[in-house]
């Protein structure tokens, strides 16, 4: 005669939220990264393979992030009920499979970057605290059994069985739901309005009246910061204190440095306008924005460094572990390439990589363009592989020629007559010379530009299509200062960018 199994499921609940109380609470005072689900997450993040990291981007968007922490603790839940109703009539393997956990945990906890032995302190007292209210319930099932009752748990005990692991359930949740937000507040914003930006040395060009066409719909040539794209592996943002913030430069240098956040100020600083691109981006898609950043030129602080011939790749280094690798060479050509703390007229924004990161003009982010920078170090490609090139990315990513429809949109019904077309074109560090459109297989239109301020800036675009009534399909394709034609071969996204042309339906009524 066993107890009513959905009551030991519910003791395993119990157990679940209140071990996750625990090892939320604990991380709180070691370290974000320590916290049990953000540690398993993070080793999801690092090694789940590319098709189906790329399956849940197109999934949830960019809340594939959350998607993967609500996961784990569904999963969690299921297992810990399935636990409960194991410890009634094998306690042996159920108390075996809450050690499993922890240690899954802990060992989690230990591969993240920057843990000590203290980082699996939430996951062991998580596992200890889930294994005592399990024990706990236990030994208050058990003895009904051995009763000459006919009713497996009598309808007293039940009910205050109820009570007791409900209430656990719901206190182990919200203290976890509590453990977990008041991690996540943003420690440094006040740090980060604290900040004033110094006046660049050499401020960016004031934009002409012609550099927006006023297209509706069009993306606007300055992406406001709370509509740039973001992408990272960072499952808790980076808190980065500029106080505590040091920059070193280091590896295969004469003459390592370390900066401060103060001295990296008192630097002359360049202001510059700056499209951004992941390499992720699907043609037609939005992982781009452009910005005005102001930094310290690169190219000053490795001249200082001195690299040693053969250092060809400078790796940057963010505080969570993240490396991107930068051709020397790219760094040192004249580009404004800059460790970047301003971002549209304020100082970065905390998602975005406060107080300090990486951009470098003509390059996708992931070989560039690191967030929360921690240290630059000198090496060569030959020794040394950055987070996305062991992931099967290319080490050398100069972004792709690449044109967009913003309007109108595809699937959308516009009115016959006059219809502006308009979208955005980049060939960053090259420059965009032509755009062309073309409606089925109707010749090549060619487009009118926006003015840009410079060849590392998208560039907008629109042509005035007379529209007849119908189904039609609307084609774009860019030309950059050097020449070349954006190619229509269609290529994904990995191991260096996708190519293609965007094309739109539209239907004409
Ligand atoms: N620390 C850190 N920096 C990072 C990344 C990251 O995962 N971690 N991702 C890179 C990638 S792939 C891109 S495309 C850009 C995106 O910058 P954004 O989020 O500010 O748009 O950041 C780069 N810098
Ligand atoms: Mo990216």
């Amino acid at each position: 005669m066993t107890p009513d199994r959905r009551i030991s499921a519910l003791a395993g609940l119990a157990a679940v939220a209140v071990a996750l109380a625990v090892g939320e609470l604990l991380a709180l005072a070691v370290g974000p990264l320590s916290s049990p689900v953000v540690a398993v997450g993070g080793v999801i993040v690092d090694h789940v393979p590319e098709a189906l990291k790329e399956f849940a981007i197109s999934l949830f968007g960019t809340y594939d992030k959350i998607a993967l922490q609500v996961g784990t603790v569904v999963i969690l839940a299921a297992v810990g009920a399935g636990l409960g109703v194991l410890a009634i009539g094998r306690p042996r393997w159920a108390f075996a499979g809450v050690a499993v956990f922890g240690l899954v945990g802990a060992a989690a906890a230990v591969t993240r970057h920057d843990a000590d032995w203290v980082s699996v302190i939430p996951s062991l007292f998580a596992a200890a605290a889930g294994a005592a209210i399990l024990w706990n319930f236990r030994s208050r099932l058990v003895p009904v059994e051995s009763a000459a009752d006919p009713d497996p748990v009598p309808a007293s005990d039940r009910r205050r069985f109820l009570i007791t692991a409900g209430s656990l359930l719901g206190a182990g949740v919200a203290t976890a739901a509590f453990g977990r937000w008041y991690g996540l507040r943003r420690t440094v914003d006040a740090d980060r309005a604290a900040v004033t930006l110094p006046v660049p040395a050499e401020p960016a060009p004031v934009l002409p009246a012609e550099a927006e066409l006023n297209i509706p719909r069009l993306a606007p040539f300055v992406t406001p910061n709370d509509k740039f794209y973001l992408i990272d592996t960072a499952l808790v943002v980076p808190q980065v204190s500029p106080s505590q913030w040091r920059l070193k430069i280091h590896g295969r240098v004469r003459k390592p440095l370390t900066l401060t956040y103060e001295q990296l100020l008192a630097r002359p600083m360049i202001e510059r306008y700056v499209t951004l691109a992941c390499v992720s981006n699907e043609v037609g898609d939005g992982l781009i924005g452009n910005a005005k950043w102001l930094g310290v030129r690169v190219a000053d602080l490795l001249a200082e460094a001195d690299p040693e011939p053969g250092a060809d790749q400078v790796v940057s280094r963010s505080v969570d572990g993240f490396t991107a690798g930068t051709p020397t060479e790219v760094l040192r050509d004249g580009r404004d390439a800059m460790l970047a703390v301003g971002m549209n007229g304020v100082p970065l924004p905390i998602e975005h990589g406060f107080p300090v990161r990486m951009v470098v003009p003509g390059l996708y982010g992931y070989v560039s363009a690191t967030k929360w920078l921690a240290e630059l170090e000198l090496t060569s490609f030959a020794d040394f592989d950055a987070y996305w090139i062991k992931r099967g990315w290319a080490a050398k990513a100069p972004i792709k020629l690449q044109s967009r429809i913003d309007t109108p949109i595809d699937g959308g019904k516009v009115s016959a007559g006059q219809v502006p077309v308009a979208g955005v074109a980049w060939a960053q560090h090259v420059g965009v010379s032509g755009v062309e459109v073309r409606v089925g297989d109707g010749a090549w239109q060619r487009a009118r530009l926006s003015t840009v301020p410079s060849v590392d800036t998208w560039c907008q675009w629109t042509w005035a299509w007379d529209a007849p009534p119908g189904k039609h399909w609307l084609e774009v394709r860019a030309y950059d200062a050097s020449g070349n034609v954006q190619t229509d071969a269609i290529q994904d996204v990995l191991p260096d960018g996708a190519t293609g042309h965007h094309r739109v339906e539209v239907t004409v009524t």
